[in-house]
């Protein structure tokens, strides 16, 4: 390979823009893909935001370092989701989305982020370890995530 070092910098350069655009064109094959990876996050997130919600409530013991990863794998769960909600994901799959995902992806979009805000509130929470930073911020997160439930899940 004795290409000069500045075609080489550009093509790895052309690679990773290919990569990076290759998410928005075809994430996953079938919607049916699409819903079992969105619901399997949701499941993943769920897991875990409850087992900081059995210590907020005194189910168990407070254990500061099991909140900060629980809270860890919440956050980086939160970032996952969204993607995988767009155009024709609304069937394909038992789902309990509803269509007003794709009537106003604005306000959908909307309701993510603030989820995604209060997780990364809760993460900080849980990092710093305080037991009654962690109740407030999870208790807003739970807010969020009820409030997006509400308005684009079926119960
Ligand atoms: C959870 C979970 C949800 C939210 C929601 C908050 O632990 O699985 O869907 O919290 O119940 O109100």
């Amino acid at each position: 390979m004795n290409r000069p070092k500045f075609v080489r910098r550009a093509s790895a350069a052309a690679i990773v823009a290919l990569v990076a655009a290759l998410p928005a064109v075809a994430q996953f094959a079938k919607p049916e893909d699409a819903i079992e990876y969105r619901q399997s996050v949701m499941t993943v997130m769920g897991a875990h935001f409850g087992r900081i919600g059995a210590m907020v409530q005194g189910k168990v013991p407070f254990d500061a370092k099991a909140a900060a990863e629980n809270a860890h794998v919440v956050h980086e769960m939160s970032l996952l989701p969204f993607s995988a909600f767009g155009p024709g994901t609304d069937l394909g799959h038992d789902t309990k989305a509803k269509p007003a995902i794709w009537k106003d992806p604005a306000k959908f979009q909307a309701a993510a982020k603030d989820m995604q805000q209060q997780v990364v509130k809760l993460d900080a929470a849980a990092k710093g370890g305080n037991l009654d930073a962690i109740k407030t911020a999870f208790g807003d997160t739970a807010k969020a995530c009820k409030s997006c439930h509400d308005d684009f899940r079926e119960k």
